[in-house]
């Protein structure tokens, strides 16, 4: 059997590119408030992989406090309810955290953060395993930012 030899590095970049499967966590962003003292915004899609997985808790090194919500219809307006009991998702399946939908507020952040600057979060899983996650700073404003 005779191998193109010509065509390898191409093979092999293009296994390089391939996004990696496991990955729990990607498209990671962070919307800083408008007002310094308000919260922010931090918005991800949670990847199940082969067994699902459950995520219970984020933090960040850049805000004091992280809570899980989501937005739900009551007597006609948008309110938000914490999740408190964690965001399960399936194998192979995905969960958005986005504007208008699922998000996560970031309490008491640090002042002067601008465009551009990394936020550290971590993601606690129901079985025990972290994943750390560098999400770049996007500037505030935009239609969808929510009032608190
Ligand atoms: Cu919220």
């Amino acid at each position: 059997m005779r191998i193109n030899l010509a065509l390898l590095p191409i093979l092999l970049a293009v296994a390089a590119c391939a996004p990696k499967a496991e990955d729990p966590i990607t498209d990671a962003k962070v919307r800083l408030p408008a007002v310094d003292g308000n919260p922010g915004a931090a918005y991800f899609t949670i990847h199940g992989g082969a067994k699902g997985r459950t995520l219970v808790r984020i933090q960040s090194s850049e805000a004091g406090r992280a809570e899980m919500h989501d937005m739900t219809m009551r007597d006609g307006m948008m309110v938000m309810a914490p999740l408190t009991s964690g965001v399960a998702v399936p194998a192979d399946g995905e969960v958005r955290f986005e504007p208008g939908g699922k998000h996560v507020m970031l309490f008491d952040m640090k002042s002067g953060l601008k465009s551009g600057d990394p936020i550290q979060l971590q993601f606690t899983f129901a079985d025990g395993t972290t994943t750390d996650i560098t999400a770049a700073a996007e500037a505030p404003g935009g239609a969808d930012d929510h009032a608190h």
